[in-house]
């Protein structure tokens, strides 16, 4: 390690003294004027991570659906993971080290990780639309230069086709070719495939109008769409050419809202969907013939999904265990569908796809997914094997059963959560099973509900358990919690400090929007009451939110 010349470059990527991040569940995330250091830093934590794992390692430059003033840089690990827990601390360090405690702490992180300095490293990098971010990026390639790592710069990528890349590279292309040509003909030959079934008897043609919030997903769904147009048309809005990125449309506004995005013509009974500003987020939604906006939220993607896996498993009678693993943000009517009416087992976990895939990875098929529709179906090796296998062995009617199944597991992202991905599979069921968005829709009815955020000076003091459900502190909170759903039906409320946002985020349901919206804001009071309101008070829901 130079230790010279890594202090010369990080002068010229210099900390605003003073300023502390914490690497949350979405990596480094901020206005993007403050994170030039934190980038350079980072350029040299994955060539320390890539040392150590002895594998590729990827860097992606994004803040998703946050505003477009906004960046953010998260790692990615060598299957695609998310990076492991005990690196997050030491980027939180890194990020956070004064200038002069650079090299220390750079050492004391090859010191408790054992990074084997002489060990070859190799990064690869990707970055969203933002005018930040191609900037950002080149601070990421200075960090690697400086400590000799080796990389390959994609430019602009979803964040979950970076995932893939990291995938490929590491299986030595056996998930796939480490491109983003080879992430079109993966995804699109298995879409291509798997729909085939589907319009055999006749000319039904699917057709999609996609909001893609200002963002990289209209880059690639424009070049990716000639690959699969024998089984879907696609009509892309919000495009970046004129809306700013996130801005009154992508998945997160949709979803939050409860409403349309701008910038799209939507007929009655038309499918539509959006996706966040990188791509690993999607929703779907219609408007009925009266004119009533209806939502189809991460928890009904996992419930079609999971329902027609269940119906595949039961054809080709193989005794494969299927699980759906949601958060605590999951809709109650979703979860009691699954359980009561589809008896397939449901697991929640804390919020952030990092655990909801390592849950979802203890099944030989799980399907994980947040409400606000980031998630994705896994497969474990030896299911994959066992599916491939029958696919060539079954006969007749339980043949083409195992060769969906094997479709879905090339159509589906393994490494992340992915619109483009979770768009094709679901395009492809929907498709299959000949049904149309309202009939998809009217599995179950949502119970109304609503999130709210509130300020308080250290959201940290709030402390939970039982998978964010129940808070432990501040004391007294949890049971001021209790007596406020009790007054409600079918109610249910919890809170718990954003790990990307300086907010502590407020859930309720409730048996009627005007219960959920005033459960909502009795739980915000007691927040800002217990637990150290900062600023106004919160008010009380208003129509316009
Ligand atoms: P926080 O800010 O911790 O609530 C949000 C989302 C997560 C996840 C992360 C990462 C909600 C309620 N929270 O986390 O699900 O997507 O951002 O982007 O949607
Ligand atoms: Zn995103």
């Amino acid at each position: 390690m130079d230790l010279d010349s890594i202090s010369k470059h990080s002068a010229l990527h210099a900390k605003p003294s003073g300023l502390i991040l914490q690497y949350g569940t979405a990596g480094f995330r901020m206005k993007a004027e403050h994170l030039d250091h934190v980038m350079f830093r980072m350029g040299l934590l994955a060539v320390l991570r890539s040392k150590q794992t002895k594998s590729t390692i990827g860097v992606m430059v994004t803040a998703s659906h946050n505003p477009e003033e906004d960046n953010g840089v998260k790692l990615v690990d060598p299957l695609g993971e998310m990076l492991a827990p005990s690196w997050e601390e030491h980027a939180t360090c890194l990020a956070n080290a004064e200038e002069q405690n650079m090299q220390k702490v750079l050492m004391n992180i090859c010191k408790k990780a054992a990074v084997d300095l002489q060990q070859a490293a190799f990064i690869v990098i990707g970055r969203d639309t933002r005018s930040s971010s191609e900037k950002l990026a080149q601070s990421v390639i200075d960090g690697i230069t400086v400590l000799g790592g080796q990389f390959h710069d994609y430019g602009l990528l979803t964040t979950p086709q970076l995932h893939y890349m990291v995938y490929c590279r590491n299986t030595n292309g056996q998930y796939g070719k480490a491109t983003v040509e080879g992430y079109y003909q993966k995804l699109s030959k298995a879409f291509v495939e798997l729909t085939k079934q589907a319009f055999s008897s006749g000319d039904e043609y699917q057709s999609l109008k996609v909001d893609c919030a200002n963002g990289i997903g209209a880059l690639q769904l424009r070049e990716m769409r000639g690959y699969f147009s024998q089984g879907l048309s696609v009509q892309l809005f919000n495009v970046g050419t004129k809306g700013k990125l996130n801005h009154l449309c992508g998945a997160d506004f949709v979803k939050s809202h409860q409403k349309p995005p701008q910038g799209m013509e939507m007929k009655s009974n038309e499918r539509c969907c959006s996706f966040d500003g990188d791509a690993d987020r999607i929703v779907y939604y219609y408007r009925d013939t009266d004119g009533h906006f209806h939502l189809i939220d991460g928890d009904k993607i996992a419930t079609l999904i999971s329902s027609f896996l269940k119906e595949l498993l039961l054809e080709i009678g193989e005794n494969l265990n299927l699980g759906v693993v949601q958060t605590a943000y999951a809709n109650g009517s979703s979860t009691r569908y699954l359980e009561e009416v589809m008896k397939v087992p449901v697991y929640c976990t804390k919020t952030g796809v990092k655990h909801l895939h390592h849950k979802a990875q203890e099944f030989d098929i799980g399907v994980y997914f947040e409400a606000n529709g980031h998630g994705t179906v896994l497969f474990s090796k030896a299911a994959e094997m066992k599916i491939k296998q029958l696919a060539k062995e079954l006969e007749d009617k339980k043949r083409k059963a195992a060769k969906m199944l094997a479709n879905i597991i090339d159509l589906s992202n393994q490494a992340a959560g992915d619109a483009i991905s979770d768009m094709l599979v679901i395009e492809a069921i929907l498709a299959l099973k000949g049904l149309t968005i309202q009939q998809w829709d009217a599995l179950y009815t949502d119970l109304p509900n609503r999130q709210l955020k509130v300020k308080v000076a250290d959201r940290q003091v709030i402390c939970t358990t039982d998978a964010e459900r129940q808070a432990v502190t501040p004391p007294g909170l949890q049971e001021a919690i209790n007596d406020l759903v009790k007054k409600y039906k079918l109610s249910r409320a919890f809170v718990r400090p954003s790990g990307t946002e300086d907010v502590v985020r407020v859930y309720a349901e409730a048996d009627s929007q005007e219960s959920a919206d005033s459960l909502a804001h009795e739980v915000s009071c007691a927040v800002y009451q217990l637990a150290g309101g900062v600023g106004e008070k919160p008010q009380p829901v208003s129509e316009d939110i």
